[in-house]
């Protein structure tokens, strides 16, 4: 996502409405109250404005916040008038007349809370699924990133597991310190237990495990040539399909198995499938044939890899499925002169070393929906938690309830800081370093 400069947008919902508003936000949103509306150094929260539009003066609400006081935290100006969509393009198009201003890409106003430390993360993403909210479940999950709640679970989790993990790794490093106490397999057992539970709770079913028996589809699409055969086989590691220079190569829907679980242990693994490119008209009745049978594949893919070497992802040329988790990925990174404004990702596939956020990207869209919770409706949070889920179970596996010591500390310490990681991805808070004061402020060792 772009940074720096100016940007504006309608932020109010497409069509003819009571009110429409248009937003700027950054340092030029001054030049635009003043050269627009007339509104020299604004200072007042709101008022009425005169804003010339086709030669005449159309009337205006106002409203000006001074930076550190908006929803971005930059200079914000909105202005609110009649809803008719024409005016608020016409609106829109003055202000991106000004120096320094254009218009915002999707999500770059909260982007810009975020990098202002305006909203958390988990805010950030609350706002996102209040959006895009279709019942009442979704919006309650939304509410509990909106309002921290789901935040603070996160982090009380990853508190208990920090100790827990404090007091395993205290036993492993400073047994010979005597007033070290390791900690009880059987309490460690009860502890983890519990803490199991209560992800299991939240992912709104045993484990978090599908009931599908199929593997979750993921098809790759994309213009002829835009590097989707390429990216199939360095995510795959193999040579598995063909790559050419000449576009039309493959005609075939070729599938493979992908295993991300290996990488994120919460993840599935994934049915990755590799199409012919979708083109304005097929060049011969061949591809046509290819295309149809690739527009199929797409319509019952559980997720698509959208891949543009230009960047643009113009879905009127595209025309993918709405609601089906899309991942935008710039392709060929390398060349130069492209742009990735509506990017996820970039990537270049020529070096396969750089294709962990994508995979994580995969494993997070590829994941079904399985409960009422947050983890049920933000991917990233389904897949983290399953991961810690999957740690924690693997340290009560590991442990003998009924001995008297931890027989295989590194062990059940190592599966323990697994979920602690995964966790920490979602609270931001935890590093080994953090682990590592615990055991020292816990237990007063070298006092
Ligand atoms: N520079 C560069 N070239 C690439 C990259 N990925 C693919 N290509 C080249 O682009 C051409 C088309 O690639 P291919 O994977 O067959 O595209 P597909 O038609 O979308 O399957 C081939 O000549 C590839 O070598 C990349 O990341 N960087
Ligand atoms: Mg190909």
């Amino acid at each position: 996502m772009p940074t720096g400069g100016t940007i504006a947008a309608i932020c109010t919902a497409p069509g003819a409405g009571v009110r429409a508003m248009v937003r700027v936000s950054g340092p030029d949103a001054r030049a635009c109250a003043h050269e627009l509306c007339g509104w020299e150094s604004p200072t007042r929260s709101v008022r009425t404005v005169r804003f010339s539009l086709a030669g005449a003066e159309l009337p205006m609400m106002g409203i000006w916040y001074d930076r550190g006081k908006s929803y971005t935290g930059e200079d914000t100006l909105e202005l609110a008038f009649v809803g008719n969509p024409i005016v608020a393009r016409r609106v829109l198009d003055a202000c991106c007349t000004i120096d320094g201003v254009r218009q915002a890409e999707p999500g770059e106003f909260s982007a810009r809370a975020y990098l202002n430390g305006r909203l958390t993360l988990q805010q950030a993403e609350g706002i996102a699924l209040r959006i895009a909210a279709q019942h009442d479940d979704a919006l309650k999950a939304a509410a509990e990133l909106l309002d921290g709640s789901h935040g603070r679970t996160c982090l009380r989790w990853s508190d208990e597991l920090a100790g827990l993990l404090a007091l395993v790794e205290a036993g492993v490093d400073f047994t010979d310190q005597e007033d070290v106490v390791p900690i009880a397999p059987s309490e460690l057992a009860e502890r983890l237990k519990m803490l199991l539970d209560e992800l299991e709770n939240h992912l709104g079913s045993k484990g978090g495990q599908l009931v599908r028996t199929d593997l979750p589809t993921v098809v790759l699409v994309g213009e002829p040539n835009a590097g989707k055969s390429t990216l199939m086989n360095a995510l795959l590691g193999v040579n598995r399909v063909m790559v050419s220079e000449r576009a039309g190569t493959t005609r075939d829907a070729i599938s493979e198995k992908l295993d991300l679980s290996r990488d994120f242990p919460g993840a599935d693994a994934v049915m990755l499938t590799d199409l012919a490119g979708l083109g304005d008209r097929a060049i011969d009745a061949i591809d046509a044939e290819a295309q149809t049978l690739a527009r199929e594949r797409i319509s019952k893919a559980d997720a698509i890899v959208w891949c543009d070497p230009s960047g643009c992802f113009d879905q009127a040329s595209m025309k993918l499925p709405v609601g089906k988790p899309t991942i935008r990925v710039r392709t060929k990174s390398d060349l130069p002169g492209m742009q990735s404004r509506g990017a996820d990702l970039s990537v270049c596939a020529l070096e396969s070393g750089n294709l962990a956020p994508l995979r994580r990207a995969i494993a997070d869209a590829a994941s079904a929906r399985t409960g009422t919770g947050v983890g049920s409706f933000v991917p990233r949070y389904r897949r983290a938690m399953r991961e810690a889920a999957e740690g924690i179970g693997e340290a009560i596996q590991s442990l003998d309830a009924d001995a008297s010591f931890i027989a295989l500390p590194e062990l059940v310490a190592s599966s323990m800081r697994s979920a602690l990681d995964a966790l920490g991805e979602l609270t931001g808070e935890v590093t080994p370093d953090d682990v590592l004061g615990r055991v020292f402020s816990g237990f007063c060792v070298g006092k």
